[in-house]
């Protein structure tokens, strides 16, 4: 059973009321403007680069400002060309990340390496800056091999560590995460927190989806707004980066073959083109074509069926043959089921199920996996088991079931 289903109807309907990323979003493009400002002096000064037309650096050319007779007409010159340089500079997409925004991720990324948790205004900056990544990218994000995708990590922060042990350092391989970053596990903060500053320092090297949990509702039942409260002391982060999933990506395609997700299809949905029509920028809706993506899983029996989650469907072998028929895919890679091994293939290998999280909720004695797609599309599974925890008492804490 899936205590999934469980959620008071009241709270999502309220959190669904505070929503306001029209606010969010344009506090965003001020802040992005200011940057940019801030990164042209940055780089003018700091990077050397700056030469003028005829390849005069900048002290050649005030040099001859200050000792010719054209005092005048040159240092003008010379604030034209600089003038130049900095609206060219601005018209640089957002993608680009400057000098200083690198050198603050690499320290947040080295302070997370301790697990220890961002301050909140830096958590604030960085949600501000992958937002500006993420608003970027499409319902259907397109990914190239060579790939390791992964599954559910559900704030097991020292275990995602073991996987980047096993899969290899991130940018080194490219890494599809397919949601589920926070609950469950004690360290959702940690986790989040690493996986969104890895996201904005490395762009193209490593994508994130959202998963069902990756929600105002689900996270105020399921441990993350508990933990950033108690973290904290204020629901300012829970509220930070719940805006932020909104804009996470909620499919990925890579090299148009193999079509990844959290949760699995909807009858709503024939063709990824109807995936792309998506409008995704909100909180993951309680039914529909968005919501069922995030929450659908297999099953054995054929057709689609209600789920016992009480959202998305359950859909058959009939089902998956017919979309990745239908769309000239090879795969649907999905995550959000719990499984034994780590991965778990269904339909005939029309399906895989990747789990991330070892031993589930430090409990279920599950091992977890990745799968690596290599440039000849070749599939690999990594298998890994729970990374130790130090100085942490053994959980006797009782879990309900939830993946049954
Ligand atoms: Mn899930």
């Amino acid at each position: 059973m899936d205590p999934d289903r469980d959620v008071p109807m009241e709270d999502a309907e309220r959190s669904l009321d505070d929503f306001d990323s029209m606010d969010f979003s344009m506090s965003q493009n001020a802040n992005s403007i200011n940057n940019n400002n801030n990164n042209n002096n940055n780089n003018t000064a700091s990077t050397g680069k700056r030469t003028g037309k005829g390849g005069k650096t900048l002290s050649d050319s005030l040099k001859s400002a200050t000792t010719s007779a054209n005092e005048l007409s040159e240092s003008s010159k010379l604030q034209l060309q600089l003038q130049q340089q900095q609206s060219q500079q601005q018209s640089v997409p957002q993608s680009a990340i400057d000098t200083q925004s690198v050198n603050q991720l690499d320290k947040w990324i080295e302070q997370l390496l301790k697990c220890e948790p961002l301050s909140e205004a830096d958590v604030k900056k960085l949600c501000e800056m992958a937002v500006d990544v993420l608003q970027g990218e499409e319902n259907v994000q397109p990914v190239s091999v060579p790939v390791t995708i992964c599954g559910d990590v559900h704030g097991q922060f020292h275990d995602l560590m073991e996987l980047f042990k096993i899969g290899g350092p991130c940018p080194d391989t490219n890494y599809l995460f397919m949601g589920d970053y926070v609950d469950r596990g004690y360290y959702s903060v940690e986790t989040v927190s690493y996986l969104v500053c890895m996201k904005v320092r490395f762009p193209n090297r490593i994508t994130i989806l959202r998963g069902n949990h990756e929600s105002r509702q689900i996270t105020q039942v399921y441990g993350f707004y508990d933990e950033c409260l108690r973290k904290y002391g204020s629901a300012t982060v829970w509220k930070v980066f719940t805006d932020l999933f909104d804009y996470f990506p909620i499919t990925a395609l890579v090299d148009n073959k193999v079509f990844c997700l959290h949760g699995g299809l909807s009858p709503m949905i024939e063709t990824i083109d109807q995936v792309r029509e998506l409008n995704r920028i909100q909180e993951v809706p309680h039914e529909g074509p968005m919501c069922d993506l995030l929450w659908s899983d297999p099953d054995d029996r054929g057709g689609w069926g209600i789920s016992p989650r009480g959202a998305g469907f359950t859909f058959g072998q009939d089902i998956s043959e017919q979309f990745n028929h239908t769309n000239d895919l090879s795969l649907i890679a999905r995550a959000h089921q719990l499984v034994m091994e780590g991965f778990s293939w269904s339909h005939q290998e029309n399906v895989v199920t990747i789990f991330s999280a070892p031993n589930y909720c430090y409990r279920c004695g599950n091992q977890a996996a990745i799968m690596e797609v290599d440039e000849q599309h070749n599939r690999q599974f990594l298998q890994y088991d729970p990374s130790v925890r130090p100085g942490e008492p053994t959980v006797t804490r009782k879990t309900p079931d939830y993946f049954l």
